[in-house]
């Protein structure tokens, strides 16, 4: 386990901004909670209600020439690496104007020009293309890393182990962003985890890691700082926990029978990594209903926006199939 040095704090400034688009991440989340249940969203949806702080602590530490690989949990992601709030909104939708043209919907998030390339409705599907662009990288010289995203079920996957084994034997700058939030669905770490501590994952590839309070933005921006230093020094790839909580069921509708009744109750209460912030930066309530009112208009925005969206022609189904 690699130690953290020191960090000097971040500026109230950057810590406000943060807060912001946190809540815009939440509005957001929530209005596509609310949409989909009036029946107006295709597909399946997964909110990452809970996980603001991993979305925006990483993606805010990440350089503009980056690159990184989201999972099925994607929105936080995708809005925290910048593609607009009416684009990803669009896409939930299904319209052409969506950042994957309507083609994708929530688990096929896709942004490249912003360094996005995707996220991924198959666990663990993210992480050999994060690790085949980081060879890219260190093999043209280029001064970049590759991010990948994942769950702490996805560490129970094949391509887990093997990104992680050949990133590690190739030295290459790969960031493994673990979003340990004790579930895989319905089933508890304690039943789908060997392990307790999952760094020990890291450690049997010989990989330096670090655990974060996945809930604390600052500490996780601090800590993917270092861990993109890391790689971004020629020192190989670096694994990143950040424990974190759902606020929420696995999907959108999900009742939640197996979780225990009080859960939600007590962690909502104790682990909303919004309230933390906000507490952190003493903010007033004055003050949280103006950034409130604001990412609420833009989410607003969004929903008109993707509504008054272009469907796509039935004939175009077929454009950019390739196998
Ligand atoms: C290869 C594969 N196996 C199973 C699934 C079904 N599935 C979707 S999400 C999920 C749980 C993933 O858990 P985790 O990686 O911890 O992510 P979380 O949902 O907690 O964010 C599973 C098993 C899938 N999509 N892909
Ligand atoms: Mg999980």
């Amino acid at each position: 386990m690699a130690k953290l040095e020191e960090r000097q704090a971040l500026p109230e400034e950057d810590l406000r901004d943060f807060f912001r688009e946190m809540l815009l991440i939440r509005r957001f989340e929530e209005k596509v909670e609310e949409r989909f249940r009036a029946g107006e969203l295709p597909g399946f949806l997964h909110v990452a209600i809970g996980q603001e702080a991993v979305a925006v602590g990483v993606c805010r530490a990440l350089e503009e020439r980056d690159v990184m690989a989201s999972t099925h949990r994607a929105h936080g992601h995708t809005l925290a690496r910048g593609t607009p709030p009416n684009a990803l909104m669009a896409e939930l939708y299904g319209k052409v104007e969506g950042c994957s043209r309507g083609y994708g919907g929530s688990m096929h998030l896709y942004d490249v020009e912003r360094g996005n390339l995707g996220a991924n409705a198959v666990v663990g599907g993210g992480l050999p293309g994060i690790v085949g662009a980081a060879l890219a990288f260190k093999l043209r010289g280029e001064d970049r890393v590759a991010l990948a995203f994942f769950g702490d079920g996805a560490t129970n996957i094949g391509t887990f182990h093997e990104s992680l084994n050949l990133a590690q034997l190739w030295g290459v700058p790969a960031v493994f962003v673990c979003e340990d939030n004790h579930w895989a669905e319905s089933t508890p770490a304690s039943q789908h985890l060997p392990i307790r501590d999952l760094e020990q994952r890291a450690v049997a590839y010989g990989m330096e890691s670090t655990k974060v309070d996945g809930q604390d933005v600052e500490a996780v921006y601090g800590a993917t700082a270092q861990a993109l230093e890391h790689a971004r020094s020629g020192r190989g790839p670096f694994f990143l926990l950040c424990e974190t909580y759902r606020l929420v069921g696995h999907y959108v509708g999900d009742p939640q029978v197996y979780r225990p009744k009080d859960e939600l109750a007590r962690l909502r209460e104790t682990e909303d990594p919004i309230d933390k912030l906000r507490e952190r930066l003493g903010l007033s309530d004055e003050e949280v209903e103006e950034v409130d009112r604001e990412v609420t208009g833009i989410v607003e925005t969004s929903v008109e926006f993707a509504k008054n969206g272009t469907d796509p022609e039935p004939g175009d189904a077929l454009k950019n199939v390739y196998a």
